[in-house]
Protein backbone atom coordinates (compact mmCIF):
# COMPACT_ATOMS: atom_id res chain seq x y z
CA UNK A 1 0.00 0.00 0.00
CA UNK A 2 1.18 3.44 -0.98
CA UNK A 3 1.93 6.24 1.29
CA UNK A 4 1.04 8.46 -1.69
CA UNK A 5 -0.88 11.93 -0.97
CA UNK A 6 -4.10 11.23 -3.14
CA UNK A 7 -5.67 8.21 -2.03
CA UNK A 8 -7.86 5.94 -4.46
CA UNK A 9 -10.86 4.11 -4.17
CA UNK A 10 -12.54 1.62 -6.64
CA UNK A 11 -15.56 0.64 -6.41
CA UNK A 12 -17.02 -2.42 -7.62
CA UNK A 13 -20.57 -2.98 -8.50
CA UNK A 14 -22.91 -5.61 -10.59
CA UNK A 15 -26.55 -4.28 -10.78
CA UNK A 16 -28.10 -0.94 -11.13
CA UNK A 17 -26.92 2.03 -10.49
CA UNK A 18 -26.60 2.84 -6.32
CA UNK A 19 -27.07 5.67 -4.53
CA UNK A 20 -25.46 4.55 -1.81
CA UNK A 21 -22.09 4.26 -3.70
CA UNK A 22 -22.71 8.11 -5.42
CA UNK A 23 -23.38 9.60 -2.13
CA UNK A 24 -20.30 7.94 -0.82
CA UNK A 25 -18.50 9.16 -3.91
CA UNK A 26 -19.59 12.65 -3.56
CA UNK A 27 -18.44 12.81 -0.14
CA UNK A 28 -14.97 11.38 -0.93
CA UNK A 29 -14.22 13.36 -3.88
CA UNK A 30 -14.75 16.80 -1.77
CA UNK A 31 -11.95 15.72 0.13
CA UNK A 32 -9.39 14.94 -3.04
CA UNK A 33 -9.61 11.27 -2.16
CA UNK A 34 -10.03 10.08 -6.36
CA UNK A 35 -13.28 7.11 -6.74
CA UNK A 36 -13.57 4.85 -9.45
CA UNK A 37 -16.34 2.71 -10.26
CA UNK A 38 -16.22 -0.72 -12.30
CA UNK A 39 -19.63 -1.84 -13.00
CA UNK A 40 -21.09 -4.92 -14.58
CA UNK A 41 -24.35 -6.17 -14.72
CA UNK A 42 -24.83 -9.02 -13.28
CA UNK A 43 -28.48 -9.80 -11.93
CA UNK A 44 -29.19 -12.69 -14.59
CA UNK A 45 -26.44 -14.46 -12.24
CA UNK A 46 -27.82 -13.96 -9.12
CA UNK A 47 -31.58 -13.23 -9.92
CA UNK A 48 -31.86 -16.24 -11.51
CA UNK A 49 -30.16 -18.60 -9.56
CA UNK A 50 -27.09 -19.17 -11.74
CA UNK A 51 -24.40 -17.54 -9.90
CA UNK A 52 -22.94 -21.14 -9.38
CA UNK A 53 -22.18 -21.03 -12.76
CA UNK A 54 -20.00 -18.08 -12.99
CA UNK A 55 -16.58 -19.39 -14.19
CA UNK A 56 -13.36 -18.57 -12.12
CA UNK A 57 -11.91 -17.33 -15.37
CA UNK A 58 -14.64 -14.63 -14.59
CA UNK A 59 -13.47 -13.66 -11.20
CA UNK A 60 -9.99 -13.80 -12.39
CA UNK A 61 -11.10 -11.08 -15.44
CA UNK A 62 -12.54 -8.59 -13.24
CA UNK A 63 -9.73 -9.29 -10.61
CA UNK A 64 -7.11 -8.31 -13.72
CA UNK A 65 -9.37 -5.56 -14.42
CA UNK A 66 -9.45 -4.15 -10.76
CA UNK A 67 -5.44 -4.47 -10.43
CA UNK A 68 -4.93 -2.53 -13.76
CA UNK A 69 -6.64 0.81 -12.19
CA UNK A 70 -4.13 0.34 -9.27
CA UNK A 71 -6.92 1.84 -6.56
CA UNK A 72 -5.43 1.82 -2.47
CA UNK A 73 -8.97 0.15 -1.67
CA UNK A 74 -11.15 -1.84 -3.63
CA UNK A 75 -15.03 -0.79 -2.37
CA UNK A 76 -17.49 -3.61 -2.45
CA UNK A 77 -21.26 -3.18 -1.92
CA UNK A 78 -22.76 -6.21 -0.82
CA UNK A 79 -26.49 -7.66 -0.81
CA UNK A 80 -27.18 -10.97 0.58
CA UNK A 81 -27.76 -11.93 -3.80
CA UNK A 82 -24.07 -10.67 -4.58
CA UNK A 83 -22.02 -11.40 -1.22
CA UNK A 84 -20.61 -14.51 -2.88
CA UNK A 85 -20.00 -12.55 -6.59
CA UNK A 86 -18.08 -10.11 -4.15
CA UNK A 87 -16.24 -12.44 -2.36
CA UNK A 88 -15.32 -14.19 -5.73
CA UNK A 89 -13.69 -11.18 -6.92
CA UNK A 90 -12.24 -10.15 -3.79
CA UNK A 91 -10.29 -13.27 -3.68
CA UNK A 92 -8.83 -13.27 -6.56
CA UNK A 93 -7.80 -9.86 -6.50
CA UNK A 94 -6.42 -10.86 -3.06
CA UNK A 95 -4.23 -13.48 -5.08
CA UNK A 96 -2.91 -10.81 -7.46
CA UNK A 97 -2.54 -8.20 -4.84
CA UNK A 98 -2.68 -8.62 -1.30
CA UNK A 99 -1.51 -4.58 -0.66
CA UNK A 100 -5.12 -3.38 -1.89
CA UNK A 101 -7.40 -3.34 0.99
CA UNK A 102 -10.51 -4.83 0.40
CA UNK A 103 -13.18 -2.73 2.25
CA UNK A 104 -17.25 -4.28 2.45
CA UNK A 105 -19.98 -2.20 2.84
CA UNK A 106 -24.33 -2.78 2.32
CA UNK A 107 -26.93 -4.37 3.77
CA UNK A 108 -25.62 -7.39 3.94
CA UNK A 109 -22.50 -6.17 5.34
CA UNK A 110 -24.16 -4.64 8.18
CA UNK A 111 -26.92 -7.14 8.64
CA UNK A 112 -24.27 -9.86 9.30
CA UNK A 113 -20.49 -8.01 9.79
CA UNK A 114 -18.70 -10.52 11.68
CA UNK A 115 -19.75 -13.38 9.12
CA UNK A 116 -18.50 -10.89 6.97
CA UNK A 117 -15.64 -10.49 8.35
CA UNK A 118 -14.85 -14.31 8.27
CA UNK A 119 -13.88 -14.03 5.05
CA UNK A 120 -10.09 -13.69 4.83
CA UNK A 121 -10.38 -11.65 1.50
CA UNK A 122 -12.34 -8.48 3.75
CA UNK A 123 -10.33 -6.53 5.42
CA UNK A 124 -12.27 -3.58 6.66
CA UNK A 125 -16.15 -3.10 7.04
CA UNK A 126 -19.45 -0.30 7.08
CA UNK A 127 -21.62 -0.95 9.09
CA UNK A 128 -24.75 1.17 8.82
CA UNK A 129 -24.95 4.50 6.52
CA UNK A 130 -21.28 4.68 4.57
CA UNK A 131 -20.44 8.41 3.65
CA UNK A 132 -18.31 9.55 6.58
CA UNK A 133 -17.25 6.26 7.74
CA UNK A 134 -15.85 5.32 4.19
CA UNK A 135 -13.93 9.12 4.55
CA UNK A 136 -12.70 8.32 7.63
CA UNK A 137 -11.67 5.20 6.53
CA UNK A 138 -9.45 7.02 3.95
CA UNK A 139 -7.94 9.29 6.20
CA UNK A 140 -6.80 6.87 8.43
CA UNK A 141 -5.25 4.40 5.55
CA UNK A 142 -1.83 5.42 6.32
CA UNK A 143 -1.63 5.02 10.32
CA UNK A 144 -3.68 1.99 9.70
CA UNK A 145 -0.98 0.80 7.55
CA UNK A 146 1.81 1.59 9.89
CA UNK A 147 0.17 -0.91 12.41
CA UNK A 148 -1.55 1.89 14.37
CA UNK A 149 -5.45 1.37 15.80
CA UNK A 150 -7.34 4.66 14.85
CA UNK A 151 -11.26 4.15 16.47
CA UNK A 152 -13.23 5.16 13.07
CA UNK A 153 -17.32 5.14 13.87
CA UNK A 154 -19.26 2.54 11.90
CA UNK A 155 -15.93 1.13 10.67
CA UNK A 156 -14.54 -2.59 12.06
CA UNK A 157 -10.65 -3.59 10.35
CA UNK A 158 -8.47 -6.10 10.79
CA UNK A 159 -5.10 -5.49 12.24
CA UNK A 160 -2.32 -7.38 13.11
CA UNK A 161 -4.75 -10.77 13.14
CA UNK A 162 -7.34 -8.90 15.57
CA UNK A 163 -10.51 -7.57 14.56
CA UNK A 164 -10.49 -3.24 15.67
CA UNK A 165 -13.80 -0.92 16.14
CA UNK A 166 -17.00 -1.38 17.98
CA UNK A 167 -19.87 -3.55 15.87
CA UNK A 168 -22.54 -1.62 17.56
CA UNK A 169 -21.55 2.00 17.13
CA UNK A 170 -22.27 3.12 13.67
CA UNK A 171 -23.47 6.15 11.86
CA UNK A 172 -27.07 7.03 10.18
CA UNK A 173 -26.88 10.36 8.93
CA UNK A 174 -29.68 12.47 11.09
CA UNK A 175 -29.68 15.06 8.49
CA UNK A 176 -29.86 14.34 4.78
CA UNK A 177 -29.86 17.73 3.41
CA UNK A 178 -25.89 17.73 5.10
CA UNK A 179 -24.59 15.17 2.20
CA UNK A 180 -23.44 16.28 -0.84
CA UNK A 181 -25.59 15.72 -4.12
CA UNK A 182 -25.18 12.31 -5.06
CA UNK A 183 -22.07 11.80 -7.71
CA UNK A 184 -24.27 11.02 -10.38
CA UNK A 185 -21.47 10.65 -13.20
CA UNK A 186 -19.81 7.84 -11.43
CA UNK A 187 -22.31 5.77 -13.04
CA UNK A 188 -23.28 7.74 -15.55
CA UNK A 189 -19.67 7.24 -16.92
CA UNK A 190 -19.72 3.62 -16.66
CA UNK A 191 -22.62 3.27 -18.08
CA UNK A 192 -24.36 6.21 -20.34
CA UNK A 193 -27.81 4.91 -20.76
CA UNK A 194 -28.81 5.47 -17.17
CA UNK A 195 -29.09 8.87 -18.05
CA UNK A 196 -32.11 8.37 -19.49
CA UNK A 197 -33.92 8.07 -16.47
CA UNK A 198 -33.07 10.22 -12.83
CA UNK A 199 -32.86 8.15 -9.44
CA UNK A 200 -33.30 10.85 -7.09
CA UNK A 201 -34.18 9.88 -3.01
CA UNK A 202 -36.24 12.64 -0.79
CA UNK A 203 -36.26 10.00 2.54
CA UNK A 204 -34.34 7.42 3.97
CA UNK A 205 -35.94 4.38 6.04
CA UNK A 206 -39.31 3.65 6.52
CA UNK A 207 -41.73 3.56 9.37
CA UNK A 208 -43.49 0.24 8.67
CA UNK A 209 -42.14 -3.14 9.90
CA UNK A 210 -43.03 -5.54 6.94
CA UNK A 211 -41.66 -8.98 8.07
CA UNK A 212 -39.89 -9.99 4.57
CA UNK A 213 -37.63 -6.25 4.63
CA UNK A 214 -34.71 -5.28 6.02
CA UNK A 215 -36.60 -2.27 7.82
CA UNK A 216 -38.17 -4.65 10.67
CA UNK A 217 -34.79 -5.72 11.65
CA UNK A 218 -33.87 -2.00 11.48
CA UNK A 219 -36.47 -0.90 13.66
CA UNK A 220 -36.44 -3.25 16.15
CA UNK A 221 -32.90 -2.40 17.16
CA UNK A 222 -32.24 0.86 17.03
CA UNK A 223 -34.01 3.72 17.81
CA UNK A 224 -37.22 4.98 16.06
CA UNK A 225 -35.36 8.17 14.00
CA UNK A 226 -35.12 5.76 11.03
CA UNK A 227 -37.20 7.93 8.57
CA UNK A 228 -35.55 11.13 7.17
CA UNK A 229 -36.73 13.18 4.69
CA UNK A 230 -34.41 16.14 2.72
CA UNK A 231 -35.46 19.47 2.20
CA UNK A 232 -37.76 20.05 -0.70
CA UNK A 233 -36.24 22.93 -1.69
CA UNK A 234 -33.03 21.44 -2.27
CA UNK A 235 -34.29 17.63 -4.01
CA UNK A 236 -36.31 20.25 -6.51
CA UNK A 237 -32.68 22.66 -6.63
CA UNK A 238 -31.06 18.82 -7.32
CA UNK A 239 -33.37 18.20 -10.24
CA UNK A 240 -33.65 21.73 -12.05
CA UNK A 241 -29.98 21.46 -12.08
CA UNK A 242 -29.72 17.83 -13.24
CA UNK A 243 -32.19 18.03 -15.78
CA UNK A 244 -29.86 20.88 -17.22
CA UNK A 245 -26.98 18.99 -17.38
CA UNK A 246 -28.20 15.19 -18.45
CA UNK A 247 -31.75 16.21 -19.97
CA UNK A 248 -33.64 12.88 -18.73
CA UNK A 249 -37.11 12.75 -19.41
CA UNK A 250 -38.42 10.43 -16.32
CA UNK A 251 -37.79 10.81 -12.57
CA UNK A 252 -37.66 8.08 -9.96
CA UNK A 253 -38.05 8.48 -6.74
CA UNK A 254 -36.37 5.74 -5.02
CA UNK A 255 -37.45 6.28 -1.73
CA UNK A 256 -38.47 3.17 0.29
CA UNK A 257 -41.91 4.60 0.91
CA UNK A 258 -43.28 7.66 -0.70
CA UNK A 259 -45.85 9.98 1.42
CA UNK A 260 -45.26 8.56 4.88
CA UNK A 261 -45.48 12.77 6.31
CA UNK A 262 -48.50 14.36 4.61
CA UNK A 263 -47.51 17.83 5.04
CA UNK A 264 -43.94 17.64 3.18
CA UNK A 265 -45.20 15.52 0.80
CA UNK A 266 -47.88 17.86 -0.35
CA UNK A 267 -45.37 21.02 -0.18
CA UNK A 268 -42.87 18.76 -1.97
CA UNK A 269 -45.37 17.78 -5.08
CA UNK A 270 -46.53 21.70 -5.53
CA UNK A 271 -42.97 22.98 -5.48
CA UNK A 272 -42.22 19.79 -8.49
CA UNK A 273 -45.40 20.87 -9.93
CA UNK A 274 -44.23 24.32 -10.63
CA UNK A 275 -40.89 23.55 -11.26
CA UNK A 276 -40.75 20.66 -13.60
CA UNK A 277 -43.31 18.53 -13.85
CA UNK A 278 -41.19 15.89 -15.64
CA UNK A 279 -42.77 12.18 -15.41
CA UNK A 280 -42.50 9.75 -12.11
CA UNK A 281 -42.14 6.91 -10.50
CA UNK A 282 -43.00 6.04 -6.42
CA UNK A 283 -43.49 3.63 -4.05
CA UNK A 284 -46.34 3.43 -2.30
CA UNK A 285 -48.12 1.96 0.63
CA UNK A 286 -51.53 0.94 0.15
CA UNK A 287 -52.73 2.77 3.46
CA UNK A 288 -51.09 5.98 2.59
CA UNK A 289 -53.14 7.02 -0.30
CA UNK A 290 -55.83 9.41 -0.15
CA UNK A 291 -57.88 10.96 -2.78
CA UNK A 292 -56.15 14.51 -1.72
CA UNK A 293 -52.66 12.76 -2.34
CA UNK A 294 -53.80 11.08 -5.26
CA UNK A 295 -54.81 14.57 -6.97
CA UNK A 296 -51.43 15.99 -6.01
CA UNK A 297 -49.51 12.97 -7.36
CA UNK A 298 -51.81 13.68 -10.79
CA UNK A 299 -51.33 17.22 -10.96
CA UNK A 300 -47.21 16.68 -10.32
CA UNK A 301 -47.48 14.50 -13.53
CA UNK A 302 -47.09 11.12 -11.74
CA UNK A 303 -47.08 8.12 -14.52
CA UNK A 304 -46.39 5.34 -12.05
CA UNK A 305 -46.99 4.02 -8.78
CA UNK A 306 -45.76 0.54 -7.33
CA UNK A 307 -47.73 -0.36 -4.28
CA UNK A 308 -46.55 -3.66 -2.43
CA UNK A 309 -50.20 -5.30 -1.70
CA UNK A 310 -48.29 -8.81 -1.27
CA UNK A 311 -50.63 -10.98 0.33
CA UNK A 312 -54.83 -10.65 -0.30
CA UNK A 313 -54.79 -12.89 2.71
CA UNK A 314 -55.75 -10.73 5.92
CA UNK A 315 -54.31 -12.95 8.49
CA UNK A 316 -51.33 -13.99 6.58
CA UNK A 317 -50.74 -10.45 5.95
CA UNK A 318 -50.88 -9.04 9.56
CA UNK A 319 -49.18 -12.38 11.12
CA UNK A 320 -46.65 -13.44 8.77
CA UNK A 321 -46.03 -10.45 7.17
CA UNK A 322 -46.66 -7.68 9.85
CA UNK A 323 -48.74 -5.78 7.20
CA UNK A 324 -51.68 -4.16 9.16
CA UNK A 325 -53.67 -3.75 5.43
CA UNK A 326 -57.64 -4.73 5.03
CA UNK A 327 -58.89 -5.84 1.90
CA UNK A 328 -60.92 -2.97 1.12
CA UNK A 329 -58.67 -0.65 1.82
CA UNK A 330 -56.31 -1.86 -1.41
CA UNK A 331 -59.74 -1.77 -3.55
CA UNK A 332 -59.97 1.93 -2.56
CA UNK A 333 -56.46 2.48 -3.00
CA UNK A 334 -56.54 0.62 -6.45
CA UNK A 335 -59.75 3.02 -7.66
CA UNK A 336 -58.35 6.02 -6.02
CA UNK A 337 -55.09 5.76 -8.27
CA UNK A 338 -56.66 4.48 -11.14
CA UNK A 339 -59.57 6.99 -11.61
CA UNK A 340 -56.59 9.67 -11.66
CA UNK A 341 -55.53 7.71 -14.98
CA UNK A 342 -51.90 6.75 -13.20
CA UNK A 343 -50.27 3.60 -14.47
CA UNK A 344 -50.25 0.81 -10.72
CA UNK A 345 -48.15 -1.67 -10.48
CA UNK A 346 -49.35 -3.97 -7.73
CA UNK A 347 -46.76 -6.18 -6.10
CA UNK A 348 -47.59 -9.43 -5.04
CA UNK A 349 -45.47 -12.26 -2.91
CA UNK A 350 -45.92 -15.75 -4.14
CA UNK A 351 -44.60 -18.68 -1.57
CA UNK A 352 -45.61 -16.75 1.74
CA UNK A 353 -45.53 -20.00 4.34
CA UNK A 354 -49.21 -20.86 5.05
CA UNK A 355 -50.88 -19.38 1.49
CA UNK A 356 -52.22 -21.93 -0.17
CA UNK A 357 -54.10 -22.24 -3.72
CA UNK A 358 -57.06 -21.38 -2.76
CA UNK A 359 -55.14 -17.84 -1.63
CA UNK A 360 -53.70 -17.18 -4.63
CA UNK A 361 -56.92 -17.42 -7.12
CA UNK A 362 -58.55 -15.41 -4.52
CA UNK A 363 -56.28 -12.94 -5.18
CA UNK A 364 -56.68 -13.05 -8.80
CA UNK A 365 -60.05 -12.83 -8.75
CA UNK A 366 -59.43 -10.11 -6.52
CA UNK A 367 -57.06 -8.21 -8.95
CA UNK A 368 -59.07 -9.09 -12.27
CA UNK A 369 -62.10 -7.43 -10.45
CA UNK A 370 -60.01 -3.86 -9.22
CA UNK A 371 -57.97 -4.15 -12.06
CA UNK A 372 -54.51 -2.20 -11.12
CA UNK A 373 -52.26 -1.42 -14.49
CA UNK A 374 -50.48 -4.73 -13.90
CA UNK A 375 -49.41 -6.93 -10.97
CA UNK A 376 -45.28 -8.08 -10.46
CA UNK A 377 -44.99 -11.05 -8.74
CA UNK A 378 -42.05 -11.68 -6.56
CA UNK A 379 -41.31 -15.23 -5.21
CA UNK A 380 -40.47 -15.23 -1.33
CA UNK A 381 -36.88 -14.55 -0.96
CA UNK A 382 -35.59 -14.90 2.29
CA UNK A 383 -33.50 -13.08 3.52
CA UNK A 384 -30.84 -12.22 6.81
CA UNK A 385 -32.55 -11.39 9.86
CA UNK A 386 -35.70 -10.69 8.52
CA UNK A 387 -38.35 -11.48 10.92
CA UNK A 388 -40.13 -13.81 8.15
CA UNK A 389 -36.71 -16.07 7.95
CA UNK A 390 -37.06 -16.76 11.73
CA UNK A 391 -40.41 -17.67 11.95
CA UNK A 392 -39.99 -19.86 8.61
CA UNK A 393 -37.31 -21.58 10.53
CA UNK A 394 -39.53 -21.99 13.90
CA UNK A 395 -42.34 -23.56 11.74
CA UNK A 396 -39.62 -25.81 9.89
CA UNK A 397 -40.15 -24.55 6.61
CA UNK A 398 -36.38 -23.73 6.88
CA UNK A 399 -33.54 -25.97 8.51
CA UNK A 400 -30.41 -24.56 9.92
CA UNK A 401 -28.92 -25.57 6.80
CA UNK A 402 -31.15 -23.51 4.71
CA UNK A 403 -29.72 -20.69 7.27
CA UNK A 404 -26.56 -20.66 7.07
CA UNK A 405 -26.80 -20.87 2.67
CA UNK A 406 -28.99 -17.50 3.12
CA UNK A 407 -26.33 -16.11 5.47
CA UNK A 408 -23.88 -17.04 3.45
CA UNK A 409 -25.45 -15.42 0.12
CA UNK A 410 -25.16 -19.50 -1.07
CA UNK A 411 -28.91 -19.85 -2.08
CA UNK A 412 -28.63 -16.47 -4.86
CA UNK A 413 -32.32 -15.41 -4.97
CA UNK A 414 -33.50 -16.98 -2.38
CA UNK A 415 -34.68 -20.85 -1.06
CA UNK A 416 -37.91 -21.50 -2.91
CA UNK A 417 -40.30 -23.76 -0.79
CA UNK A 418 -43.11 -23.34 -2.73
CA UNK A 419 -42.72 -23.07 -6.64
CA UNK A 420 -45.70 -25.22 -7.59
CA UNK A 421 -48.46 -22.42 -8.70
CA UNK A 422 -46.56 -21.53 -11.80
CA UNK A 423 -50.25 -22.12 -13.80
CA UNK A 424 -51.03 -19.08 -11.28
CA UNK A 425 -48.18 -16.68 -11.65
CA UNK A 426 -49.22 -16.85 -15.82
CA UNK A 427 -52.30 -15.70 -15.18
CA UNK A 428 -51.33 -12.99 -12.66
CA UNK A 429 -48.87 -11.40 -15.78
CA UNK A 430 -51.63 -12.08 -18.08
CA UNK A 431 -54.88 -11.32 -16.82
CA UNK A 432 -54.70 -7.76 -17.67
CA UNK A 433 -54.63 -8.44 -21.58
CA UNK A 434 -58.53 -10.05 -21.35
CA UNK A 435 -61.66 -9.10 -20.32
CA UNK A 436 -63.10 -9.79 -16.42
CA UNK A 437 -65.56 -12.72 -17.69
CA UNK A 438 -62.28 -14.53 -19.39
CA UNK A 439 -60.43 -14.64 -15.92
CA UNK A 440 -63.51 -15.52 -14.14
CA UNK A 441 -63.85 -18.49 -16.44
CA UNK A 442 -59.93 -19.49 -16.16
CA UNK A 443 -60.39 -19.43 -12.68
CA UNK A 444 -63.76 -21.55 -12.49
CA UNK A 445 -62.76 -24.44 -14.84
CA UNK A 446 -59.41 -24.54 -13.31
CA UNK A 447 -57.80 -23.93 -16.95
CA UNK A 448 -55.14 -22.09 -15.15
CA UNK A 449 -53.41 -25.16 -14.07
CA UNK A 450 -52.43 -25.88 -18.02
CA UNK A 451 -50.06 -23.13 -18.11
CA UNK A 452 -47.46 -24.26 -15.64
CA UNK A 453 -44.74 -22.37 -17.67
CA UNK A 454 -42.02 -21.66 -15.64
CA UNK A 455 -39.59 -19.34 -17.92
CA UNK A 456 -39.29 -15.95 -16.69
CA UNK A 457 -38.95 -14.61 -20.27
CA UNK A 458 -42.84 -15.94 -21.19
CA UNK A 459 -44.30 -15.53 -18.08
CA UNK A 460 -42.98 -11.93 -16.62
CA UNK A 461 -40.92 -10.13 -19.36
CA UNK A 462 -43.12 -10.46 -22.16
CA UNK A 463 -46.39 -9.23 -20.59
CA UNK A 464 -44.55 -6.69 -18.87
CA UNK A 465 -43.07 -5.70 -22.53
CA UNK A 466 -46.04 -5.83 -24.09
CA UNK A 467 -48.05 -3.86 -21.62
CA UNK A 468 -44.97 -1.04 -21.75
CA UNK A 469 -45.42 -1.03 -25.99
CA UNK A 470 -49.54 -0.55 -25.72
CA UNK A 471 -49.27 2.05 -22.85
CA UNK A 472 -47.57 5.29 -23.20
CA UNK A 473 -47.16 6.25 -18.93
CA UNK A 474 -45.48 2.61 -18.23
CA UNK A 475 -42.00 3.65 -17.22
CA UNK A 476 -40.76 0.22 -18.26
CA UNK A 477 -40.66 1.81 -21.67
CA UNK A 478 -37.68 3.68 -20.17
CA UNK A 479 -36.01 0.69 -18.49
CA UNK A 480 -36.43 -1.42 -21.85
CA UNK A 481 -35.13 1.71 -23.83
CA UNK A 482 -31.94 1.54 -22.16
CA UNK A 483 -31.46 -2.39 -22.83
CA UNK A 484 -31.95 -1.37 -26.34
CA UNK A 485 -29.04 1.02 -25.99
CA UNK A 486 -27.11 -0.87 -24.29
CA UNK A 487 -26.82 -3.81 -26.95
CA UNK A 488 -26.76 -1.68 -29.64
CA UNK A 489 -23.90 0.03 -27.83
CA UNK A 490 -22.46 -3.51 -27.40
CA UNK A 491 -22.80 -4.43 -30.68
CA UNK A 492 -20.67 -1.62 -31.58
CA UNK A 493 -17.83 -2.18 -29.86
CA UNK A 494 -18.48 -6.17 -30.77
CA UNK A 495 -15.88 -8.19 -32.74
CA UNK A 496 -15.46 -11.76 -34.00
CA UNK A 497 -12.00 -12.25 -32.39
C1 LIG B 1 -34.00 1.55 -4.16
C2 LIG B 1 -33.78 0.05 -3.97
C3 LIG B 1 -33.56 -0.70 -5.12
C4 LIG B 1 -33.41 -0.07 -6.49
C5 LIG B 1 -31.99 0.49 -6.66
C6 LIG B 1 -30.95 -0.38 -6.00
C7 LIG B 1 -29.60 0.24 -5.85
N1 LIG B 1 -28.68 -0.24 -6.62
O1 LIG B 1 -29.40 1.14 -5.05
C8 LIG B 1 -33.70 -1.28 -7.43
C9 LIG B 1 -35.17 -1.24 -7.77
C10 LIG B 1 -32.91 -1.32 -8.75
C11 LIG B 1 -33.41 -2.44 -6.49
C12 LIG B 1 -33.12 -3.69 -6.93
C13 LIG B 1 -32.83 -4.73 -6.07
N2 LIG B 1 -33.00 -4.78 -4.73
CO1 LIG B 1 -33.40 -3.23 -3.68
N3 LIG B 1 -33.72 -1.83 -2.51
C14 LIG B 1 -33.82 -0.55 -2.69
C15 LIG B 1 -34.10 0.14 -1.34
C16 LIG B 1 -35.59 0.39 -1.21
C17 LIG B 1 -33.34 1.42 -1.08
C18 LIG B 1 -31.84 1.35 -1.41
C19 LIG B 1 -31.25 2.68 -1.19
O2 LIG B 1 -31.11 3.48 -2.11
N4 LIG B 1 -30.92 2.99 0.05
C20 LIG B 1 -30.33 4.24 0.44
C21 LIG B 1 -28.83 4.17 0.25
C22 LIG B 1 -28.21 5.48 0.71
O3 LIG B 1 -28.41 3.12 1.08
P1 LIG B 1 -27.56 1.89 0.58
O4 LIG B 1 -27.73 1.67 -0.86
O5 LIG B 1 -27.80 0.77 1.48
O6 LIG B 1 -26.08 2.42 0.82
C23 LIG B 1 -25.62 2.92 2.05
C24 LIG B 1 -25.10 1.87 3.03
O7 LIG B 1 -25.63 0.59 2.87
C25 LIG B 1 -23.61 1.91 2.87
N5 LIG B 1 -22.98 1.15 1.80
C26 LIG B 1 -23.52 0.51 0.75
N6 LIG B 1 -22.56 -0.05 0.01
C27 LIG B 1 -21.38 0.24 0.58
C28 LIG B 1 -20.08 -0.10 0.21
C29 LIG B 1 -19.03 0.35 1.00
C30 LIG B 1 -17.63 0.01 0.62
C31 LIG B 1 -19.28 1.12 2.14
C32 LIG B 1 -18.18 1.59 2.96
C33 LIG B 1 -20.58 1.45 2.51
C34 LIG B 1 -21.62 1.01 1.72
O8 LIG B 1 -23.38 3.28 2.59
C35 LIG B 1 -24.40 3.75 1.71
C36 LIG B 1 -24.59 5.21 1.87
O9 LIG B 1 -25.03 5.53 3.15
C37 LIG B 1 -33.59 -0.97 -0.36
C38 LIG B 1 -34.19 -0.93 1.02
C39 LIG B 1 -33.17 -0.44 2.02
N7 LIG B 1 -33.66 -0.09 3.16
O10 LIG B 1 -31.98 -0.41 1.81
C40 LIG B 1 -33.88 -2.25 -1.13
C41 LIG B 1 -32.98 -3.44 -0.89
C42 LIG B 1 -31.54 -3.00 -0.80
N8 LIG B 1 -33.14 -4.22 -2.10
C43 LIG B 1 -33.08 -5.49 -1.92
C44 LIG B 1 -33.07 -6.45 -2.96
C45 LIG B 1 -33.19 -7.89 -2.55
C46 LIG B 1 -32.95 -6.07 -4.29
C47 LIG B 1 -32.80 -7.01 -5.49
C48 LIG B 1 -31.81 -8.15 -5.28
C49 LIG B 1 -34.18 -7.51 -5.90
C50 LIG B 1 -34.12 -8.48 -7.06
N9 LIG B 1 -34.24 -9.77 -6.79
O11 LIG B 1 -33.95 -8.07 -8.17
C51 LIG B 1 -32.30 -6.03 -6.59
C52 LIG B 1 -30.76 -5.93 -6.59
C53 LIG B 1 -30.25 -4.74 -7.36
C54 LIG B 1 -28.88 -4.26 -6.99
N10 LIG B 1 -27.84 -5.06 -7.03
O12 LIG B 1 -28.75 -3.11 -6.67
C55 LIG B 1 -33.01 -5.85 -0.44
C56 LIG B 1 -31.65 -6.40 -0.05
C57 LIG B 1 -31.77 -7.44 1.05
C58 LIG B 1 -30.46 -8.07 1.36
N11 LIG B 1 -30.39 -8.67 2.52
O13 LIG B 1 -29.54 -8.08 0.60
C59 LIG B 1 -33.39 -4.47 0.23
C60 LIG B 1 -32.69 -4.17 1.55
C61 LIG B 1 -34.92 -4.48 0.44
C62 LIG B 1 -35.34 -5.56 1.41
N12 LIG B 1 -35.91 -6.65 0.94
O14 LIG B 1 -35.18 -5.46 2.58
N13 LIG B 1 -33.45 -2.05 -5.18
S1 LIG C 1 -43.45 -0.52 3.46
FE1 LIG C 1 -41.86 -1.26 2.04
S2 LIG C 1 -39.94 -0.30 2.74
FE2 LIG C 1 -41.46 -0.09 4.40
S3 LIG C 1 -41.07 -1.84 5.75
FE3 LIG C 1 -42.67 -2.44 4.29
S4 LIG C 1 -41.58 -3.40 2.57
FE4 LIG C 1 -40.06 -2.28 3.79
Amino acid sequence: MSGKAQKSLLFFYNDYESLGLEYISAVLKASNIKTDLIYKNLIDYYAFDSSKNLKEEFYKKIAREIIERNPDVLALSLLTDTFQINMGIAREVKKLNPEIKVFAGGVHASLLPELTLSYPQVDALCIGEGEYSSLAYMENMDLINSGKTPCIKGVVYKQKGRLVGNLTDYIINEDLDSLPIADKDLFYNADPSMKSHYFVQCSRGCPFVCSYCINDFRSSKVDGKRFRHRTPERIIDELVSAKEKYSFSFVVFVDECFGIDPKWTSHFLSLYTEKLRIPFLVSVHPNLITPQLADLMKEANCWYIAMGVQSLNEEISKNVLKRFIRRERIAKSIEIIRSRGITLQCDHIFGIPGENEKDMLEALSFYNEHRPSLVSVYWLTYYPKAFITNYAKNIGFLSQRDIEDIEHGRSASGIKKVIKYHGINFWFNYFIFFPKWFIRLIIKSGFYYLFKIKNFYITSAFPRALHAILHKKDWNRYYMKRIIMKKLNNLRFWSPS
